[in-house]
């Protein structure tokens, strides 16, 4: 069922990233800048997975952007068959990037393909440099790690250095991006990464 979405995102030369995170690290903070900052460039359409509520989609709403929410009640990942109808839904336009929201848990979703190029991890500094280590499985499985909520560090005992280090030591093939999704900072690295990434365009 992976492989199928994989191919609907090839045939369409969309990109298509798999946000994976614990709940509240700036998933949705971070689409909203994102898009806010390149969508004029580059057409964005979203996945949301949450258990309950659509107020990540409302959000994402609000910037414009095309945007479709899954409720997943009691399931604590998206899978690649309730993600093929939102694609059906969301219908994404050539040459576009889709960002999928998974649920927040920095457990389960790491074991679930969805026919994403590629998991982006999001770690926030409140959750401890430690999380890597902890949680080896999702950093293993990301290609990118961005740390969000850099603008806290002055106030925090979070040791950045430690934190990507820690990363590393699990997937020493990570690409690591601090931002602030909140302020700004860092983050021309992340979109010329997505720019770096697009697939080749599709004609028509
Ligand atoms: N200080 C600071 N706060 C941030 C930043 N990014 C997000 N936040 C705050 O963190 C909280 C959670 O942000 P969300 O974007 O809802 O996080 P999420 O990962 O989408 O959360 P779930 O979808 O519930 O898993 C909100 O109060 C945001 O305002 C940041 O860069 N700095
Ligand atoms: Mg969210």
């Amino acid at each position: 069922l992976a492989m199928r979405n994989r191919g609907f995102f090839e045939g369409r030369k969309v990109l298509a990233l798999n946000l994976v995170s614990s709940p509240g690290s700036g998933k949705t903070a971070l689409l909203e800048r994102t898009i806010n900052e390149l969508g004029a460039q580059i057409a964005i359409g979203v996945i949301e997975g949450d258990q309950e509520t659509d107020n990540d989609a409302q959000r994402i709403k609000a910037t414009g952007a095309k945007v479709v929410q899954i409720n997943t009640g009691a399931g604590c990942h998206l899978e690649a068959d309730i993600v093929a109808r939102a694609i059906n839904a969301l219908d994404p336009t050539n040459n576009s990037i889709v960002f999928i929201e998974n649920v927040g848990n920095l457990v389960c979703p790491a074991l679930f393909d969805l026919g994403e190029q590629a998991k982006v991890a999001i770690l926030s500094t409140t959750e401890g440099e430690d999380k890597p280590l902890k949680y080896p499985h999702m950093f293993r499985a990301a290609q990118v790690l961005l740390i969000n909520k850099i603008d806290l560090l002055p106030y925090l005992k979070f040791d950045i250095n430690k934190c990507i280090a820690n990363a590393l030591a699990i997937n020493p093939s990570l690409k690591v991006m601090a931002v602030s999704a909140q302020e700004g900072t860092g983050m021309q690295l992340w979109y010329d990464w997505l720019k770096a990434n697009i697939l080749a365009p599709a004609r028509g």
